[in-house]
């Protein structure tokens, strides 16, 4: 053996030259329409902050060892990246620092794309887009005339959210405790006119078609089967026993509980019910309590948390079963009236908002449902509500049913009856979905490409008058959506009449933008949103990857998106995600210094020595706090920037770290300590490789092994070969990982001996080896792989390689030694894989030197094999 000097391995020389390398050959450009055994990978496109962080660092490392494998597993391989770039941010990084929207947003897309290079992605950038990109936006305006067209869209007034400072609609998510959650002002309630994308008509079908969705984590499912929100009920109307003006004389109310009739204490009225505000005209204590009401707001939060309230009204409601029993009327704070009528009644005993309602207005608690096993006289309802299962009780001819067939007794004998004309009750199914408000007053989004005439009504922009472009000349130094001050961008023509007529100054929902960047990626510059046989050559996505967070309204509005894009003909699939994979955070410790002020890990000095772990400011030297564990966030400080992590360790120890901590749909916790193992790991494989350099230059031979050693070793690479396969398949990459740690232990035992004491079959056992680790690392670690694949002496990159097939009979788990029998005497022994097939065992035992000796060149007569025991032969 030569003896060579051996050099530590240099990410930051060698990582740059294989990214370069990578991207001259266009390795990762996929420019076929019309794809061979095709396979998309997605991870969910970043928002262009300016800096990418660890989440991104794992949410794509996982994406990319996906695509990396798929691609040496022969497919062809999809995986793009873009930008999805309107927003908030971008308008108050130009408030705050006078820069222009576009120019910020641009910026960071460039030093972001930076970042990401450096990690060594294998991205076809060529397929590169922001949604911000006119020629994106242009597209996504043509397939909202499409909708529109197609009947996909709607014009309704609706109560929004307002911030009054931030002047802009608030989502119900985005107002925490009442404040909006940018600016914290008291968020108002107003009706506006507002664009809306019809997804509540797919409701039944985004609701079954989750069955579908086998490749999806249950929890993600589960979540939007919530949101969707079905619920089965009957709609009854009560009469209004005192009602004198003719739209007081019934209430109609959706319960999901008819069989709790007889349970009934109250009916209460959404304070936006009509019949409310007809109420409070005449009333003005009930005016001032429905004014509290709608400062409280509509989101599902404020209204669950807040103290049940309500106004006694004078109308009283007629029990339908029972008409000497009279119902109160309330004006309650709970009650939406953008669900079922805007109404209910209240059965306290049941139903834990109505419990405590009652109990603060003082009205009958009476149960109906009696628990199984209990006595009607050992059991009443305190401050829980009894919401289980058991036998109508209390309730007239109900009596002694379940609940459910006195749901059904309800519905029928209300359904023939009528209340003023009408039926007393219809059944009806709810959904909690609502239609999709798009409508943004802000200036960085897609402009609704519509007019407003005075004389026609709304006007669809024409086509050839697309994109309608956002202006440049815009300020931002008043508040409020610049475009409504724009004279140049607000007057037009009417398309119709040739009026003049206002232009729709409202930009359309981010939400909108990344529901189908995934179908643009098939043809990203095609002058329709998607070329349609290419798009469904390619979708739906083999492997989405993203983050929990995105799992309700993102993954909703998409799947909604996917089957509007088919009404309209962009697409022919309904589903959008074959696969889908949530991963979890990126975790740190936290730190804090002696007055309570947040430190940053970089800042910190970490003394392990103790017992008790220390830490201390690396400059200061003052003893720091070492606080919990939390997800990396900028107010906590605990955040670790990964250029800094690329310039000290290089891309693919942290690619490495983040893979092989935790199981990849768990948070990982971001240490020092972890890093640097990740770091030794690197250089140990990058050793393993020179050490054996003087093995791998020998030619290599066909003789598997010749010695217990090799053919142990070459099991042990087979096996590792099967499992790995199988673990990242399945994107179980900390699995996949331990699996390489083992081989590597095995190859780093084996070294030595194939080169002390070298033979042709250990020789070539290395070679097998080695050459598996290196192939096995590779979608994880593609630099590192990339410079020992070289080292070993191929002439090609490990990037184009087939990924390695393990031998199926070096798999089988262990041996077991066949006693050979002739003619019932013992001859002696064969060692075979265990489960062996009869006709190699039968080989191996008449192959025996004594066997063939008896038999003499005759056939055997009978050949009686006991699977993994014994071979008899009859000579
Ligand atoms: C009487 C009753 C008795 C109810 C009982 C429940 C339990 P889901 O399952 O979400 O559809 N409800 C109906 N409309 C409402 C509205 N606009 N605002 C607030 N609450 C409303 O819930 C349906 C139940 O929620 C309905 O069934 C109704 O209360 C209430 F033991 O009717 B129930
Ligand atoms: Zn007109």
């Amino acid at each position: 053996m030569t003896a060579q000097a051996f050099e530590r391995y240099n990410p930051r020389e060698k990582e740059p030259f294989w990214q370069n390398l990578w991207a001259e050959r266009k390795s990762f450009v996929v420019d076929t329409a019309d794809p061979k055994d095709p396979y998309y990978v997605l991870e969910m496109f970043p928002y262009p902050s300016g800096r990418i962080h660890m989440g991104h660092v794992r949410n794509y490392t996982m994406g990319d060892v996906v695509a990396r494998f798929q691609r040496a597993r022969g497919k062809t391989v999809l995986h793009p990246m873009g930008w999805d770039a309107f927003g908030m941010p971008a308008e108050n990084a130009a408030m705050a620092n006078n820069i222009h929207p576009r120019e910020w947003t641009y910026a960071n897309i460039a030093a972001m794309r930076t970042q990401l290079q450096a990690m060594g992605f294998s991205l076809d950038w060529s397929r590169e887009f922001a949604t911000c990109d006119e020629e994106y936006y242009h597209r996504q305006q043509a397939l909202f005339l499409d909708f529109l067209e197609a009947g996909l869209v709607t014009r309704k007034t609706s109560k929004v959210n307002w911030d009054p400072v931030d002047q802009t609609v608030l989502a119900n998510e985005q107002v925490i405790d009442g404040r909006g959650w940018r600016s914290g002002a008291l968020v108002e309630q107003r009706e506006l006119t507002q664009w809306f994308l019809k997804i509540s008509d797919y409701a039944e079908e985004l609701l079954t078609a989750l069955d579908t969705l086998e490749d999806w984590p249950e929890k993600v499912r589960l979540m939007q089967r919530n949101w969707i929100g079905r619920s089965e009920g009957l709609k009854v109307r009560f009469a209004i026993a005192n009602g004198t003006a003719a739209d007081a004389r019934a209430v109609e109310v959706f319960t999901t509980r008819p069989d709790t009739l007889f349970g009934a204490a109250f009916i209460a009225l959404s304070a936006d019910h009509p019949l409310s505000a007809r109420l409070a005209a005449s009333d003005p204590e009930l005016a001032a309590f429905v004014a509290e009401c709608r400062r409280l707001g509509t989101s599902a939060e404020a209204i669950e948390t807040a103290d049940k309230k309500g106004y006694r009204t004078t109308l009283e409601a007629t029990h339908p079963f029972d008409p000497e029993r009279k119902l109160p009327v309330y004006v309650a704070n709970f009650v939406l009236m953008d669900y079922g009528t805007g109404a209910i009644f209240g059965c306290p005993a049941h139903d834990q908002r109505d419990l405590d309602f009652a109990r603060a207005y003082d009205l009958p608690v009476r149960p109906v449902v009696l628990p199984p096993e209990t006595e009607p006289a050992a059991f009443s309802v305190g401050t829980e509500a009894y919401t289980g299962p058991g036998t109508l009780y209390n309730s007239d001819f109900l009596d002694g049913m379940s609940i459910e067939d006195g749901k059904d007794a309800v519905a029928r004998a209300l359904e023939t009856r009528k209340v003023e004309g009408k039926p007393q009750a219809t059944r009806q199914v709810n959904y909690r979905l609502r239609d999709w408000g798009i409508s943004r007053q802000r200036y960085w989004g897609c402009p609704i490409p519509v007019i407003h005439c005075d004389q026609c009504g709304v006007v669809p922009v024409p086509r050839e008058n697309l994109p309608v472009r956002l202006p440049e000349d815009v300020s931002f130094d008043t508040p409020g959506n610049p475009l409504d001050r724009h004279k140049g961008f607000l007057d037009v023509v009417c398309p119709e009449c040739g009026e003049s007529a206002r232009r729709e100054t409202d930009t359309m929902d981010t939400f909108v933008d990344s529901s189908w960047y995934f179908a643009r990626f098939t043809a990203p510059h095609a002058d329709t949103p998607t070329i349609p046989a290419v798009a469904n050559a390619w979708l739906p996505v083999d492997q989405y990857i993203g983050g929990v967070e995105h799992a309700i309204l993102h993954l909703l509005y998409s799947r909604f998106f996917a089957r509007a894009m088919k009404a309209t003909g962009h697409l022919d699939v309904t589903e959008p995600f074959k696969g889908l994979f949530t991963q979890g955070m990126v975790t740190h410790e936290t730190y804090k210094d002696g007055s309570g002020n947040w430190v940053a890990p970089a800042d910190v000095v970490l003394d392990q020595s103790v017992t008790d772990r220390a830490a201390r400011h690396a400059t200061t030297g003052e003893d720091l706090v070492i606080g919990s564990v939390e997800k990396m966030s900028k107010s906590k400080k605990n955040v670790v920037d990964p250029d800094d992590m690329i310039s000290t360790y290089g891309a693919d120890t942290a690619r490495w770290f983040v893979l092989s901590d935790s199981p990849p749909e768990r948070d990982v916790q971001w240490t020092e300590a972890g890093i640097e193992g990740a770091w030794r790991y690197v250089q140990r494989v990058w050793k393993l490789v020179s050490d054996a350099r003087a093995v791998l230059e020998q030619s290599p031979s066909t003789v598997a092994s010749d010695d217990p050693e090799s053919a142990a070793m070459l099991k042990v690479s087979h096996r590792a070969v099967d499992q790995v396969t199988g673990d990242v398949g399945a994107l179980r990459f900390n699995r996949a990982v331990a699996q390489i740690y083992e081989l590597t232990n095995a190859v780093s035992r084996f070294v030595p001996l194939a080169v002390e004491e070298p033979s042709i079959g250990r020789q070539n056992a290395l070679r097998t080896a080695l050459e598996h680790l290196v192939q096995l690392i590779a979608p994880m670690m593609p630099h590192l792989a990339e410079s020992c694949w070289e080292a070993m002496g191929h002439k090609t990159l490990i990037c184009d390689a087939d990924w390695p097939v393990p031998d199926p009979a070096l798999l089988v788990d262990d041996t077991v030694v066949l006693a050979v029998q002739v003619n019932g005497k013992r001859r002696g022994e064969i060692s075979l894989p265990k489960d062996a097939p009869t006709d190699q065992v039968e080989a191996a035992a008449l192959s025996l030197e004594p066997v063939a000796r008896i038999l003499d060149g005759k056939p055997a007569r009978k050949v009686i094999v006991v699977p993994n025991r014994i071979v008899n032969v009859v000579a």
